[in-house]
């Protein structure tokens, strides 16, 4: 067997493993972050579930930190409260980012993880099978349900040799993007092997994870071996290692070879993280900002490299560089080994250990400006500037932008490349989460802010639909586009409230167009090309469309996540049998047709009154997923 099927497989509950059947596995551990989390656990009391059935779960406030108004420290209040009254184990604002720190104090080699954010696969590069999902599936996962997922194609990585100085863990995945795209890679884990394993660290392993989000693939995952053991060890938690390696028969359905040595720095141009150039195709481009940490690129072995980079230099006039280190375990040991004094010292703006810059909370560019960030998505508008142009980068030519004022290859710099090794002792202090305590479960009060609501209902799915095509959009359209996040966070709990903000930087007129139509018993459809809903596990992203009456969603393709959240909320995920008829749908056109048949052959045909044709429908649903459709999604499926 392969590493992927060990672990699938001994968590296996329901269904036979056959590639692209479906089937329902126990998750070991759970994680949260607040952006997900509140509405995760509304849905969890919604659900009534009254006891946590995993092994751990973990509550982190990470993202909304910054606290304009109080909608979000009212978010944080719930979170602690519910953790407290259900026994889940919460990382306070402070603690550091969800995925860096999970992988840091939790992660356990051969455990399954399942996580409200779609970055949870970097729990993968300790040797979890870690998956992102909506925050509904997360509830069920946490309450002791299975996790229904398309047992997968599963693709090895075979790397070789070594990387050069100046190239990057990133660049690794900055070149698997180059291989895989963003697109089309639905179904499939990525398994790393080969000799070329042996000289990555666990955080580089975890950068490599981290970024297999963004081509798509449901998880990646590395063996768990003596590196692992020793990263493990530093941490003070050898007790939680075991190894996981492949057979030495093992079968792939496809083999990629990467040869690290021949790798050289990689950036991904704008507006995505599959649109990959050579540094030196960029050389020379003026750079207007410069943003290093993430959950990807925000180790200590990162921050020290960069710490050394700027040593005795300081930051380009033209530049701003900002700087948040992934977890306040790495923060504190920079500040121990002098490398935040480097980074103040040559200008940096030292910044929480949050994902602030990468969610386009702050820290946005100017009007058109260049920014060159280590994190992992650069989707148009995400930054919060609309035209501003990012480039996502390794840590090492972050820095060295920084201090050039442009992009440039290490070779025509006198910089020295500087060689940090991992800790062999990390320093430990688990004192900023809080532990369940069994005297205040089931009797803590629950703190309920104003902006707290209610997680909306939905009705059941009509036997015909009376739809109209309230918006039609192109290719590649992200979850960031459907559900803009930066300033408009903080109404993540408040459903009717962020509903106003759907397709906010796409098509401002449309919540009030839905809404309208809604109340006229019109069911909204929404017309999309190839790949709808890359990006975020956001469920917002289907919860606040179906909140303003959306149906179905007819596309030429479907991101994972976002199709398994859009049945979870009662909305119908339609693909064409001929991608031609995209062409001949425009917004406004009324398309009826019975719903019936999409639930028993899976195939729907819808009439186009304007046109007079009628356009074939395909969807994918399993048994189960037809009667959450059916039913008006998970919630109603579940509390019947
Ligand atoms: C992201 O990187 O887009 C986020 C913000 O972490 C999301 C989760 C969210 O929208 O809250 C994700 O990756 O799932
Ligand atoms: Fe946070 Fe950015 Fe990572 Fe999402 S990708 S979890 S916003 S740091």
């Amino acid at each position: 067997m392969n590493i992927v099927e060990k672990v699938l497989k001994s968590h296996l509950k329901q269904g036979d493993y056959v590639k692209g059947n479906e089937i329902g596995i126990r998750i070991d551990q759970t994680l949260t972050q607040d952006a997900t989390g509140t509405m995760a656990y509304l849905q969890f009391e919604a659900l009534g579930l009254k006891e946590i059935k995993t092994d751990l779960s973990v509550s982190y406030v990470d993202h909304n930190t910054v606290q304009v108004g109080f909608e979000n420290n009212d978010d944080h209040l719930y979170l602690k409260t519910i953790a407290e009254r259900y026994g889940i184990v919460y990382s306070r604002a402070g603690n550091g980012i969800c995925h860096q720190v999970h992988l840091e104090r939790f992660g356990k080699p051969g455990a399954t993880l399942l996580g409200s954010d779609s970055h949870t696969p970097t729990g993968g590069g300790i040797g979890q099978i870690a998956i992102g999902a909506g925050g509904l599936d997360v509830a069920v996962a946490m309450g002791g349900g299975n996790f229904y997922l398309t047992a997968p194609k599963v693709y090895k990585v075979n790397l070789t040799g070594s990387l050069k100085p100046w190239v990057s863990a990133k660049d690794v995945v900055l070149e698997m993007l180059r291989i895989l795209t963003t697109k089309g890679n639905v179904g499939v884990m990525l398994e790393y092997g080969g000799q070329g394993v042996k000289t990555l660290s666990v955080p580089q392993r975890a950068v490599i994870t981290n970024m297999g989000a963004e081509m798509g693939v449901t998880t990646s995952i590395f063996p768990s071996d003596e590196i692992t053991k020793e990263f493990m060890k530093a941490q003070g938690r050898l007790q939680d290692w075991s190894e996981l390696k492949a057979d030495d028969d093992a079968q792939y359905d496809r083999i990629i070879d990467i040869d690290l040595a021949k790798l050289e720095p990689l950036a991904a141009a704008p507006h995505s993280p599959g649109n990959i150039k050579t540094i030196k195709e960029l050389e020379g481009m003026a750079v207007d900002q410069v943003a290093i940490g993430s959950c990807t690129n925000s180790s200590y072995r990162d921050m020290m490299t960069v710490a050394n980079i700027l040593d005795g230099k300081i930051v380009a006039e033209n530049v701003s560089l900002g700087i948040a280190p992934g977890s306040r375990q790495v923060y504190e040991m920079i500040d121990r080994d002098g490398g935040l004094g480097k980074m103040i010292a040559a200008g940096a703006r030292i910044m929480e250990s949050a994902c602030g810059f990468c969610i386009g909370n702050h820290f946005s560019p100017k009007s058109g400006g260049v920014s060159l960030r280590t994190s992992n998505r650069n989707f148009e508008g995400r930054s919060g500037t609309k035209d501003a142009q990012v480039y996502l980068v390794s840590p090492e030519i972050a820095a060295l932008a920084a201090i050039y004022g442009k992009v440039v290859l290490p070779e025509n710099t006198d910089i020295k490349y500087p060689v940090i090794s991992e800790p062999k002792e990390f320093l430990i202090d688990d004192r900023m989460f809080i532990k369940p305590d069994a005297k205040k479960m089931g009797k803590v009060e629950i703190s309920r802010g104003p902006n707290i609501g209610k997680p909306p209902t939905n009705t059941a799915m009509p036997a015909k639909i009376n739809g109209e095509v309230a918006i039609k959009v192109g290719d590649k359209i992200t979850t960031d586009h459907i559900m803009p996040a930066g300033a408009r966070l903080k109404y993540r709990s408040n459903v009717p409230k962020y509903a106003e903000f759907v397709f906010e930087g796409v098509d401002k007129t449309f919540p009030a167009r839905a809404l309208d139509n809604k109340e006229r018993h019109i069911d909204n459809i929404i017309v999309a090309g190839e790949s709808y809903g890359q990006g975020s596990s956001r469920e917002h992203a289907a919860m606040c469309p179906m909140y303003l009456g959306v149906k179905a969603v007819v596309a030429k393709s479907f991101e994972r996540i976002h199709a398994a959240n859009l049945i979870n909320f009662g909305i119908l995920p339609l693909v064409f049998a001929n991608p031609a008829d995209y062409d001949t749908l425009e917004q406004g056109d009324k398309l009826t047709g019975d719903f019936a048949p999409a639930v028993s052959t899976g195939k729907i045909t819808l009439q186009n009154a304007r046109t007079g044709k009628s356009i074939e429908l395909i969807s994918n649903l399993s048994a189960r997923q037809q009667e959450i459709v059916k039913a008006g999604g998970l919630l109603n499926y579940t509390v019947k």
